[in-house]
């Protein structure tokens, strides 16, 4: 286990309900996840952090809604409303998440001008947030992956973790998704396809 590492994406309150993008029963993984924190040796969290008037909200773009996609330079971005900006409630762990024990909190989707789904690079798939080097530099091979969004921010950190070179595991009950357009469905598929072993707590 020493070689293995927890990661828990984005378990925070506005993807929880009540949230400003809530994910269907977002806080019904947080019992689970406490479980998995015991577990492991080693946890990572990451933590969704937008400065306001990020270009990934919808706000920001005159004419668009929510769940709409534009162009991006980097490629094709989906739209959200306005969450997780940098300091607010919302943007905090869910209150009953027993983070402490936490060893490293990656915070991506800092860059104004780009998203950031993955824990390992933002979404022109080239920018790194250190996450590979920091794992492999403590001798971890394996990650075990838990939290919200299934389909967006779970599934492209276990989609780059393969990519790295990491063993991935993405445990699908202590996850949730938002599944917009067949996103569940299409991202369950690209992760088998990439390796990422699919299983319960
Ligand atoms: C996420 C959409 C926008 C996620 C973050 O955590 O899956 N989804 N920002
Ligand atoms: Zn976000």
């Amino acid at each position: 286990m020493a070689d293995e590492a927890l990661i828990v994406i984005d378990v925070q309150n506005d993807f929880c309900p009540g949230g400003a993008l809530a994910v269907n029963e977002g806080d019904q993984v947080v019992p689970l996840i406490n479980r998995l924190i015991q577990r492991f040796d080693h946890v990572v969290l990451t933590q969704d952090w937008h400065p306001a008037g990020h270009s990934s909200f919808a706000s920001r773009h005159t004419g668009k809604q929510p769940f709409e996609t534009i162009a991006m330079p980097y490629g094709e971005q989906t739209l959200w409303p306005d969450h997780c900006v940098q300091g607010t409630h919302g943007a905090e762990f869910h209150d009953d998440l027993e983070w402490t024990k936490a060893e490293l909190v990656i915070r991506k989707g800092f860059r104004r001008e780009i998203d950031s789904y993955s824990a390992f690079f933002e979404n022109d798939h080239r920018t790194p947030t250190g996450l590979s080097g920091y794992l492999r530099e403590r001798g971890i091979t394996r990650v075990t992956l838990a939290g919200l969004a299934t389909d967006y921010c779970v599934a492209y950190s276990a989609l780059d973790a393969r990519r790295q070179g990491f063993e991935a595991a993405v445990l699908l009950d202590a996850c949730r998704g938002i599944d917009l357009g067949g996103s569940m469905a299409a991202m369950e598929k690209r992760m088998r396809e990439a390796g990422v072993a699919l299983a319960q707590t």
